[in-house]
């Protein structure tokens, strides 16, 4: 299992954070999510076997978010 922090622009609300963690999780080999609001933030923890950071960023921007570091 490997952890990875995004930072994730573009957030405003609680909504967003619930958003975010909504579409990681269903990120396949993704096992947990811990989406903050501020500093907007996505700590990921997934299998990367199964899946790998562009594809946990891809999630983000796919979701209207920025996706950044
Ligand atoms: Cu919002």
């Amino acid at each position: 299992m490997e952890t990875v922090t995004i930072e994730v622009g573009g957030m405003t609300c609680n909504g967003c954070v619930a958003s975010v963690t909504r579409v990681l999780k269903a990120v396949p080999g993704v096992a947990d999510a811990k989406v903050s609001l501020d500093p907007g933030s996505a700590t990921v923890a997934f299998d990367a076997a199964r899946t790998n950071v562009p594809a946990l960023k891809a999630a983000i921007e796919g979701a209207g978010y920025d996706a950044r570091g």
